[in-house]
């Protein structure tokens, strides 16, 4: 039986992953930060069939004997803060948990399980406000913008370093936006969908956002973590982008997910002064050309379809709970 421990089990990803891997006959491992034990809703389903451990970023020992501990075939690095703007609120952290935590995990590869495989989750957002490639692929090069971004990068970099230096199989896939029902409510898709059903319902009367013309890369999370995996699958290791290559703007979300429940946006959605940012010109959209070719990785889910599953849910949770 193959084994896998996955970092930050707890996040949307995880959830997703986890029920991939099980599908698979793994052993599946699941780690959650410190005083987050309790946070495994996304895992309700499904939590017997998987083993909790608390596992601390910031600590090499503790890293080193759970993954020494277990000596999986593979390790999914998850965590991270990584919603953008909160992210940035604590600077310091984010380096030592999207950065940092990354070379320790590595690190207790090296010194407790050589043979195992290592994915981990790099972001669209090391290509900074302005790439030079539209759309951008692995040769992108990096601009990032942000201490989250420079975060990620480094990581990024590190884990190139430990392929290189130690022989680790380890891959970065850099993922752009990936959403689900499962996605906190504070990222934009799942605020527009649960928006959208609480005013269906008559819980709430408007819905404030910030940017409607900021535009994303949005894909299925079902579809990304299906990628990580065949990332580990492979002869030799690699770094792939994962992307759904086709962008839309708020608005466009905006319009997908109201008309879904017979509602016009236009009605509804007013300015609001949080998540709101300056930046966006930004062109982000990925190409996923090599992973459809090396790896035969497809995007399944598109984008109206990603939008009507998640407003679907909103609106049957919402209903659940009145
Ligand atoms: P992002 O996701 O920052 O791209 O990071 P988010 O859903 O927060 O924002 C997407 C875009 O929508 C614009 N926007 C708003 N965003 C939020 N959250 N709330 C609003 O009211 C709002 N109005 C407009 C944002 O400005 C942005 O342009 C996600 C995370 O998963 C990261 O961890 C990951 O690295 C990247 O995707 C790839």
């Amino acid at each position: 039986m193959s084994s896998a421990i996955i970092i930050g089990v707890d996040g949307q990803d995880g959830s997703y992953l986890t029920e991939l891997l099980l599908e698979k006959g793994y052993h599946v491992v699941g780690t959650v930060q410190p005083g987050e034990s309790d946070s495994l809703e996304n895992l309700a389903s499904i939590s017997e069939r998987v083993e909790i451990v608390v596992t601390d970023l910031l600590d090499q020992k503790n890293l080193s004997e759970v993954i020494g501990g277990y000596r999986p075939d593979e390790t999914y690095n998850l965590a991270s803060q990584s919603h953008l703007l909160t992210s940035l609120e604590n600077p310091a952290r984010t380096g030592e948990i999207s950065g940092l935590g990354v070379t320790r995990i590595l690190e207790a590869i090296r010194t407790t399980s050589p043979k195992t495989r290592f994915f981990q989750a790099s972001s669209s957002e090391m290509f900074g406000r302005q790439p030079r490639d539209v759309p951008q692929d692995e040769n992108t090069p990096f601009e990032p913008w942000n201490a989250y971004a420079a975060a990620k990068l480094y990581a990024h970099w590190v884990v190139a370093s430990y392929r290189r230096n130690h022989g680790i199989f380890a891959c970065a896939g850099i993922l752009y936006n990936h959403e689900s029902p499962r996605r906190r409510p504070e990222f934009v898709t799942r605020k527009v969908t649960r928006g959208a059903a609480m005013i269906k319902l008559g819980l709430a009367r408007d819905l404030p956002l910030g940017n409607l013309d900021a535009r994303r890369d949005w894909g299925f999370a079902g579809d990304f973590v299906r990628g990580m995996w065949q990332m580990l699958q492979q002869e030799t290791p690699a770094d792939f982008v994962l992307a759904t290559g086709k962008t839309h703007t708020v608005r466009d979300l905006c319009e997908e997910a109201f008309s879904c429940l017979g509602l016009d946006y236009r009605d509804y959605v007013v300015p609001g002064t949080t998540d709101f940012r300056r930046e966006e010109e930004t062109l982000l959209v990925g190409n996923p050309g090599k992973a459809q070719r090396l790896l035969g990785w497809e995007p399944f889910v598109p984008f109206q379809e990603l939008i009507r599953v998640m407003v679907d849910a909103d609106l049957a949770s919402l209903r659940n709970t009145r």
